[in-house]
C-alpha cells in the first residue's frame, strides 16, 4: 500500500511536471502527451481516492474516516503491522435507535469501540467476532474505533455499520 501511494505520488509530480512544462510552452504539442496521461493517471486515482478506504492518520475523532454510509463496507489497514493500529470512523445518526457495528479480518488482539462524540462509550467487543449491538441514544455524531493488528499475517479488515 505505501508502495502504491508513493509511486502514485512519483507518478503525479512526473505528470505535474509535464503539465506545468507544457503549460510554459516548451514541451511537447498536447496531442502526444494527452493518451499517455489518461492511460495512467486516471485508473491510479480512482485507487488512491476510493473513499471506501481508511486513510491515515486516522489514529484520533477529529482525524476519523467518514462519514461512513448506512450498510456499506469500507476496508481499513493494519498499517502499523504487529502492533496495534487505531483507526477511527466516523457516522452520524438520524435520530436515536438501533446500531449495528461489524468488524471482520481482526485478529485475537483487537478491540472494537463504539463512541458517541463528546459523549460516552455506546459499546465494546475485544474479542471475536467484532459484532456490536448497541443504541445510538440521540441523534448526532459517533465514532468507531478499531484496534487492530497484523499478529496474523492478515494486512486488511472491513467495518460495516448500520445506524438510525
Ligand atoms: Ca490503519
Amino acid at each position: 500500500m505505501t508502495t502504491i501511494r508513493l509511486e502514485n505520488r512519483v507518478i503525479r509530480i512526473c505528470i505535474a511536471a509535464l503539465l506545468m512544462s507544457q503549460m510554459l510552452g516548451f514541451a511537447r504539442p498536447a496531442r502526444a502527451l494527452q493518451p499517455t496521461m489518461v492511460d495512467l493517471f486516471l485508473p491510479l486515482l480512482a485507487k488512491e481516492y476510493d473513499p471506501h478506504l481508511e486513510t491515515e492518520p486516522n489514529g484520533t475523532e477529529a482525524l476519523a474516516d467518514g462519514p461512513v454510509m448506512n450498510g456499506v463496507v469500507y476496508v481499513g489497514y493494519h498499517n502499523t503491522g504487529p502492533a496495534l493500529d487505531s483507526d477511527y470512523w466516523r457516522f452520524e445518526a438520524s435520530g436515536a435507535g438501533p446500531v449495528h457495528i461489524e468488524v471482520a479480518g481482526l485478529d485475537s488482539a483487537g478491540q472494537v469501540i463504539a463512541t458517541r462524540v463528546g459523549g460516552g462509550q455506546i459499546g465494546y467487543v475485544g474479542g471475536p467476532p467484532f459484532v456490536i449491538d448497541t443504541t445510538a441514544p440521540v441523534a448526532g455524531q459517533y465514532v468507531v474505533r478499531v484496534v487492530s493488528s497484523a499478529a496474523l499475517g492478515v494486512e486488511a479488515y472491513t467495518v460495516t455499520v448500520t445506524y438510525p
